[in-house]
């Protein structure tokens, strides 16, 4: 750590940074640490490699014992996002590429988002037969409003960084080989604010949505919990690894 800055880096390159078990664990374990010294004042969340994050790693849902959908959003994905909401520090997400899914969602609960130029947001969940989850039914709305987070979640299309600059998704979008010097430059500053201010400040525009995450957390996780007993979401993932174009049936 340099400066009061702990850059977290979600670092599976080869599998662009999909979540798996021990991934999320580490996650909520360095946003606890970073909750918890003193010396943090930011936090910038960034990806290695060519994305930001891919979401859930789907490979490791295939696998045998793979926890029921909703008890990995209770015990992993809600705590995790959890655990950005209520950090009273800023969390600034330098947007290195693709963020898909619950990578998206975890893009979402940053506070400020700088995007590369190389950067896209996209809901990916619809494509596996799932709903949007990990507070992203939650966050988008109050991010870019209802319409365009509907049409993003229900479409699945892609959102280049120029389009999410457009709705105010990110703050700025720079050149790839820039956004690390732009994501320390600007912690570099939070950094040298007053950090109770920052968190008194940070809670005072939280306070102020006034609906409550937590209902909208174990919703997703509920209705989350009957999509993944569908037909559809196996298809989407066995179309997903078989690199083929799925068949829905509605079932
Ligand atoms: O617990 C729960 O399941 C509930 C929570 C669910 C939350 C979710 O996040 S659901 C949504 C999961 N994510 C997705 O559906 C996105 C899947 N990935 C993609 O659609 C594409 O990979 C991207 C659009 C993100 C990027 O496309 P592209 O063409 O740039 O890259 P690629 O060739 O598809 O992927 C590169 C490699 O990463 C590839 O591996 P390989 O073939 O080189 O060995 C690919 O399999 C791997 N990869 C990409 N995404 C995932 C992944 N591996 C596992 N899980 C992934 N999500």
């Amino acid at each position: 750590m340099a400066e009061g800055i702990a850059t977290i880096t979600l670092d599976r390159p080869d599998a662009l940074n999909a979540l798996t078990v021990p991934l999320k664990e580490a996650l909520i374990d360095a946003f606890g640490r970073a909750a918890k010294d003193p010396a943090v004042r930011v936090v910038i969340l960034t990806g290695e490699g060519r994305a930001f994050s891919a979401g859930q790693d789907l490979r490791e849902r295939l696998a045998a014992d793979a926890a029921p959908l909703e008890v990995e959003l209770r015990e992993r994905y809600n705590p995790l996002i959890l655990a950005m909401w209520h950090l009273d520090k800023p969390i600034i997400g330098a947007i290195n590429g693709v963020a898909a899914g619950a990578g998206a969602s975890l893009a979402f609960a940053c506070d400020i988002r700088i995007a590369s130029d190389a950067a896209s947001f996209i809901l990916a969940f619809g494509r596996v037969g799932l709903i949007p989850d990990s507070g992203a039914t939650w966050l988008l709305p109050r991010l870019v409003g209802l319409a365009k987070a509907t049409e993003l979640a229900l479409t699945t299309e892609p959102l280049s960084a120029v389009g999410a600059d457009r709705i105010g998704l990110v703050s700025r979008v720079v050149p790839a080989e820039a956004l690390a010097g732009e994501a320390r430059a600007l912690a570099t500053r939070l950094a040298a604010a007053a950090p109770r201010a920052l968190a008194l400040t940070k809670q005072a525009l939280r306070r102020s949505l006034e609906a409550g995450l937590e209902a909208a957390l174990e919703h997703e996780a509920q209705l989350q919990g009957e999509a993944g007993a569908t037909q559809d979401h196996a298809e989407g993932l066995r179309a997903f690894i078989d690199k083929r174009p799925p068949r829905f049936r509605g079932e």
